[in-house]
């Protein structure tokens, strides 16, 4: 078992030449900007504010890395299509992120976010395929779950695993208020890095 109190910010890496070159495994958290990334982190982490949580999404670009007890590396990826962002920001966005995951060969699992509400965006689909094609293991995380009722729960549930972008990946829905789907997370987590 990890030790999860030992926990630091490693680097908020706003250029490539800053990312880790250690050869510790990486689960990495993908997905738009707001849809609970940090939250999640904080929660699997047992932290009120490791991780910032934001009101105002997507001011910095940056890959955020918290090593855990100097065992596996959580890679806080920036969010994505967050609309009030400028042009060439986004810009920096992508190409930061194209520059961690096509680089880091020590990623052991994608952790791609998806809020319940919102469903699949176009981004999303961008990423899922990436990672299919590039047979990277990645779960899909249902964000904000206590925001929906038990039926409307079931049906963006189903409406996720049933979508082919998905393919038979594992589909988690989690909420940081109540902490449902952390344990399910932790799982998936120990069970790459196992291997
Ligand atoms: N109701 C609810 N709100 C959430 C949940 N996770 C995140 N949020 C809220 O969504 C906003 C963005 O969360 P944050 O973790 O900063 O998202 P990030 O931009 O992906 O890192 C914040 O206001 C959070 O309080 C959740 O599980 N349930
Ligand atoms: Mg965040």
């Amino acid at each position: 078992m990890l030790n999860l109190q030992k926990t630091e910010l490693m680097i908020s890496a706003g250029k490539p030449e800053q990312f880790p070159k250690n050869s510790v495994p990486h689960v990495v958290f993908s997905g738009r900007s707001n849809v609970g990334k940090s939250s999640l982190i904080n929660t699997l982490l047992n932290r009120k504010s490791l991780a910032r949580v934001s009101s105002a999404p997507g001011k910095t670009v940056t890959v955020n890395f918290y090593l855990i007890d100097n065992a596996l590396i959580f890679a806080d990826l920036p969010g994505y299509g967050y609309a009030r962002r400028s042009y060439d920001k986004k810009e920096d966005f992508s190409a930061l992120t194209d520059a961690y995951l096509s680089r880091c060969e020590n990623i052991a699992l994608v952790l791609q976010l998806v809020d319940l509400k919102v469903g699949l965006t176009e981004y999303d689909k961008m990423m899922l395929k990436w990672l299919v094609d590039t047979g990277t293991p990645f779960c899909v995380i249902g964000t904000k779950a206590d925001k929906l009722n038990k039926t409307e729960l079931r049906k963006a549930v189903q409406a996720l695993v049933g979508d082919s972008s998905v393919g038979a990946a594992p589909v988690i829905p989690f909420s940081y208020l109540n902490g449902a789907g952390k344990d399910e997370v932790w799982k998936q987590i120990y069970n790459v890095c196992r291997e």
